[in-house]
């Protein structure tokens, strides 16, 4: 497919990275502030130029400054995305979004009993309380720690952060409070600014994004096993294709449903296409494969791609992780790129407002709109991959509990004989810094190979579901041990547990083995990683895990290394007070390998000579 862009003269993120060659290196290294008008500055590495900006911030002040602002980037954009999911939830029960139901209410009373609201009434009544309890956390203004992560969070990892003083108070507040210290002239002090930038992690990982997964189960229905496929050859040349692209359910669900409309199929026939296909890209996608196998057509680094087979009729973007260069791609083909949210437009695209009030209406108009832009098609430039892959996905902690039959009793069994040695949780997107997808799908291959079950979610999940994967057969690649369990349990290796927000199934979970054997989840054989990751929710995501005591090993570096105070805070010092800490490695056999480290001496500690 890049050979196809090359020969249609479209530009893509790889040579626009070329370009960019070499990056600046005081970016990289985290060294540049322009956090006031008194600047910019940058600190020289090399101890030859200045060694502070000209307030008189330090190195370590100003890398931390920067990396916690990434930090309260990432949180707000997974709980802005939680918060919209909550306020559509409370809608439902006021009447408000008549497109909207409870369809889990097993999920929506689990959420309430952990909340302690009373469950023994109408299920509205319980759906008020959980939405009110809810967006109180995003706005509270008391010291308490929110609700959602007091209900969830194992009780020993709260009061390590109680102890710290990094319990989130407010999803919201701890966001606003980095922008406050970060400006010119508040926290000059690392460890202090990096304490910050943990307690807004937390309250992304334990309070926005847990919110948008959990209501997100309850409205759309909680991801049970079902088969799909993913990679570009989803795409069929004969129907309309629309891709939905970005994050939030609440748009994709509707697209889903208006595609299987009989009336837009039959405008579709009468365009002279055979019929509609609707695919998943990033995230959003995640979200309809694991709750309806519905195709994924691919990662990040797939959306310019995705265009360029000449046969989407529609790209349908809400919000993150959508390259604004999408538009200069359509133009060179007849694909019409639709925004959806008034917090995310591109120059050039058509812009069809979602409201979540008008959710079918809106989303039949979005799929007429592709409909109707079949017919524009050039032929000569279509050109789909046969590459498509089959899997198995929607592995939500109840359905791997269901695939247990029943309990988490036989993976404990199973990791204290060491059939299973451990588990790893591989997250996290594509960057045009490493070969697309190599890393996630390598560092996976080597874990399993050693008896290592494999979580995960996001664009990882996207690369391992088109390498095989998420087939029940690729066991075959696994150690004798997992081997074994996962043709008894009929799983595959590697298990597709969603999207970027839930993380959080993957925190849930190691709580609750962590509350099983009555251990910290820093003490169980447990390692996370972070091959190819990009984003700024990537950063909110790995510091929330190693605050929750998750040994996390990143594929690309962070922009911190021009401080050795905030390297050592963040790969050594931090493990001291809860149990986690990140490293950095950039092969996928040096990744692997850590982890492996990790969980050895993990499994050492725990079970003694059995490990
Ligand atoms: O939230 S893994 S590139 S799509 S940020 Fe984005 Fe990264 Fe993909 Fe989803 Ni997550
Ligand atoms: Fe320079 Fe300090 Fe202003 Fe940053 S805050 S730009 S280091 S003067």
């Amino acid at each position: 497919m890049k050979e196809k862009a090359k020969s249609d003269g479209v530009e893509t993120v790889w040579d626009r990275f070329e370009e960019q060659q070499p990056q600046c290196g005081f970016g990289q290294l985290g060294l540049c502030c322009r956090n006031c008008n008194m600047g910019p500055c940058r600190i020289d590495p090399f101890g030859e130029g200045p060694s502070k900006g000209v307030c008189g911030a330090t190195a370590g002040t100003i890398v931390s400054r920067n990396l916690i602002r990434m930090t309260a980037a990432g949180a707000a954009a997974h709980s802005d995305h939680g918060r919209e999911t909550a306020l559509v939830f409370k809608e439902i029960v006021e009447g408000e979004v008549p497109g909207y139901e409870i369809k889990d209410e097993a999920k929506l009373n689990s959420i309430a009993s952990r909340l302690g609201v009373n469950t023994d009434r109408e299920i509205e009544e319980v759906a008020k309380d959980v939405a009110e309890i809810a967006l109180e956390d995003f706005g509270k203004q008391d010291d308490e720690v929110i609700s959602f992560a007091n209900a969830y969070a194992p009780e020993s990892l709260q009061q390590v952060w109680q102890e710290l003083d990094v319990a989130p108070r407010n999803i919201d507040r701890e966001v606003v409070e980095i922008m406050h210290r970060t400006h010119m002239g508040v926290d000059a002090d690392p460890l202090n600014l990096n304490l910050q930038g943990i307690r807004a992690a937390l309250g992304d990982g334990w309070g926005g994004s847990l919110i948008g997964t959990e209501f997100s189960d309850v409205m759309f229905g909680t991801p049970e096993p079902v088969e799909s496929s993913a990679n570009l050859g989803v795409l069929e040349e004969n129907k309309v294709n629309v891709i939905t692209h970005g994050h939030v359910p609440i748009l994709s669900e509707k697209i889903v449903e208006a595609a299987e409309d009989e009336e837009m199929i039959e405008l579709a026939k009468s365009k002279g296409a055979d019929g509609i296909v609707v695919a998943g890209m990033c995230c959003t996608g995640n979200e309809i494969i694991m709750r309806h196998g519905i195709p994924t057509a691919g990662n990040f680094l797939q959306q310019e791609l995705a265009i360029t087979t000449g046969a989407v009729d529609a790209m349908v973007v809400d919000y993150q992780c959508i390259m604004p260069s999408l538009t200069d791609v359509a133009d060179c083909y007849h694909t019409k790129v639709i925004t959806t949210s008034e917090k995310a437009k591109l120059p050039g695209a058509e812009h069809i407002e979602f409201d979540p009030a008008k959710a079918d209406k809106i989303a039949k108009q979005i799929i007429k709109t592709a409909i109707e832009n079949y017919p524009a098609r050039k032929e000569e430039k279509i050109g789909i991959p046969e590459e498509k892959m089959d899997g198995v996905v929607g592995f939500s902690v109840e359905s791997i509990v269901d695939a247990l039959g029943g309990s988490l009793d036989p993976l404990l069994e199973a990791i204290k004989e060491g059939q299973i040695k451990g588990i790893a949780g591989i997250v996290g997107c594509n960057n045009p810094k490493v070969e697309h997808d190599e890393g996630h799908v390598e560092v996976a291959k080597k874990l399993i190979a050693n008896d290592i079950l494999v979580v995960g979610t996001g664009c990882w999940s996207i690369a391992a579901m088109k390498d095989g994967l998420f087939k029940p057969e690729a066991a075959e690649l696994a150690g004798d041990g997992l081997q074994a369990v996962c043709e008894q349990l009929e799983i595959p290796p590697c298990l597709h547990m969603g999207s970027c927000v839930d993380n959080t199934r993957i925190l849930v979970a190691v709580s609750a083995i962590a509350e099983a054997l009555g251990v910290e989840p820093s003490q169980l054989p447990v390692a996370g990683a972070a091959p190819e990751w990009m984003s700024e929710k990537a950063v909110s995501i790995g510091t929330y895990f190693v605050a929750s005591g998750i040994f996390t090993v990143l594929g690309t570096t962070p922009p911190v290394l021009g401080s050795n105070e905030v390297v050592k805070l963040l790969t050594e010092d931090i493990e001291e007070v809860t149990g986690g800490k990140f490293a950095v490695e950039s092969t996928p056999n040096e990744i692997a390998d850590l982890m492996l480290d990790h969980i050895a001496s993990k499994r050492k500690e725990l079970l003694g000579e059995r490990g």
